[in-house]
């Protein structure tokens, strides 16, 4: 790896290691978040990963972008998990046979391990098996093939996924990589994901408006990326426990990770009952209102909507097409965000839930991510950064921004998003910071995810208080991020 000249030698070794990381985690086609806990591809990191490949690798962050994109369903959506068909079910609950559905009476796969994507649990194995459904929304067809769409424009190889989708960063993270080296090569692949992009910001601005006020519902709580936030707390405790779907599979997550540290089995079992209430509809988008059980406006994820909008106007500049919509919709977003979302008894944003209009109460960190936005209306940045600058999300000398709010009465520093600190959401908001001019408190927010990922290494999350490592380490957007930060 070439490291840049003017790196102390404790940042060059920082770089080193996660050039390391990101080449340790790399298939040849794609690269894995973690090769313990979560051996396929996984949306948003993709897109977190591309700014760290930018820096070590382009051609890497260009293949692993495409690899997500060829498994774009011909409605738009782009997939949470494209399944690698080299990995067994084993490794990663829940795989492609509860996605597709056909795993034998919807049931676990077969104790033997035969049920790889490609084997026979009978899942998609090449152009044709999945076909897209009439009506061309990609969802699931007779034969049970909802989950392994075809790509978007029908040609190219077939991959198996789930069927719900996460944070749309792909924009940024395709910018980010053309923009630190604009050749001829990253203006064809630019061409090539212009469309894809449109088309994933599409589906999400029309399918996914169940609330019909501009903003995109998440019909999971894995759509926001923020599993087991406190945010989800309210919705998810209306949602029936599918205890016995649960039972009859294995979770694999808790043997490679502390359960403490983790989504609890009661969690797990409401996740499972939502996935497949959408499943068992064909993951078709109409009449959601009507029948589905969890429908929430996150306001990260409808941040990073808009994030993405303003990162595709820069590429429709350089791809010959209209910069000016996308500007456009950036706006829109962010009004409907800033009107719909924001409380200003907390000073921050609060994910609402469709089924019942009540906006959660819980401070939770996607409540800050609206910072990105840079028309945001100065009352609420000032507010934002106030509460992120706060006993409650306070920077402190080393510690970055937790996940949830600190002073709350369940904070609980170990459970993934219920209060560790994450790099991909506190690359964001020093992002965000430096949108809005607040350049001292971005750049203590940089020094202390530095300085915690020298102390601790790579790690998916860390402690709040002591900065120890959590989870899984040698993690790919933790490498990615710090090579950014490094940069
Ligand atoms: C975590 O989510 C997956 C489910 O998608 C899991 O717990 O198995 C989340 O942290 C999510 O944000 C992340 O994209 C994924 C892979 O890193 O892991």
């Amino acid at each position: 790896v070439d490291v840049p000249d003017r790196l102390g030698e404790s940042d060059a070794e920082m770089w080193r290691g996660a050039a390391a990381i990101l080449a340790a985690n790399w298939t040849g086609s794609h690269t894995v978040p973690s090769r313990t806990l979560y051996p396929h591809q996984w949306s948003w990191d993709a897109g977190f990963i591309s700014v760290g490949l930018a820096h070590v690798a382009p051609e890497r962050a260009w293949r692993d972008l495409r690899s997500l994109f060829e498994a774009q369903w011909p409605d738009g959506r782009v997939p949470h998990i494209v399944f690698d068909p080299g990995v067994t079910e084993r490794d990663y609950f829940p795989g492609p046979s509860f996605w597709t559905g056909n795993a034998p009476n919807g049931g676990p796969p077969s104790p033997n391990g035969a049920d790889t994507a490609s084997g026979n649990g009978g899942a998609a194995t090449g152009p044709g098996g999945a076909t897209a459904n009439g009506n061309g929304n990609g969802a699931g067809t007779a034969s049970g093939n909802g989950g392994g769409a075809a790509s978007g424009n029908g040609a190219g190889p077939v991959r198996l996924s789930s069927g719900i989708v996460q944070p749309p960063v792909h924009a940024v993270g395709a910018w980010e990589v053309y923009r630190r080296r604009p050749d001829e090569a990253a203006t064809e692949e630019l061409r090539w994901l212009y469309p894809r992009l449109v088309a994933q910001q599409e589906y999400l601005a029309t399918a996914r408006d169940v609330g019909g006020a501009g903003l995109a519902a998440i019909v999971h709580p894995w759509e926001s990326g923020l599993d087991n936030s406190p945010a989800w707390d309210e919705a998810l405790a209306a949602v029936p426990a599918a205890v016995e779907v649960l039972r009859r599979y294995a979770r694999r997550d808790n043997q490679v990770v502390s359960s403490n540290h983790r989504p609890t089995d009661d969690d797990y079992a409401r996740y499972l009952s939502i996935a497949l209430s959408y499943r068992d509809a064909g993951y078709r988008d109409a009449d959601l209102a009507d029948r589905h059980p969890f429908l929430v406006e996150c306001p990260g994820f409808n941040a990073l909507r808009g994030a993405a909008e303003l990162a595709l106007a820069r590429i429709a500049e350089v791809v010959g097409a209209d910069p000016a919509p996308h500007r456009e919709r950036a706006g829109a977003i962010t009004r409907c965000l800033a009107e719909r979302l924001f409380d200003p008894t907390t000073g921050m944003f609060h994910a609402l839930d469709v089924r019942t209009g009540r906006r959660n109460q819980a401070r939770c960190v996607n409540g800050l991510l609206p910072l990105v936005l840079p028309e945001l209306p100065a009352g609420q940045v000032d507010s934002l950064v106030d509460v992120l600058d706060s006993a409650r999300f306070g920077v402190t000398a080393r510690m970055p921004v937790p996940s949830y709010d600190r002073c709350a009465a369940d904070f609980d520093p170990y459970r993934y998003w219920r209060g560790p600190v994450w790099f991909n959401i506190n690359w964001l908001l020093r992002a965000g910071l430096r949108t809005h001019g607040r350049d001292e408190l971005a750049d203590r927010l940089r020094s202390a995810l530095l300085d915690l990922v020298r102390d601790s290494g790579f790690y998916e999350y860390f402690h709040p208080g002591s900065g120890a490592g959590i989870g899984s380490p040698a993690f790919s957007w933790t490498a990615a991020l710090t090579l950014d930060l490094l940069a």
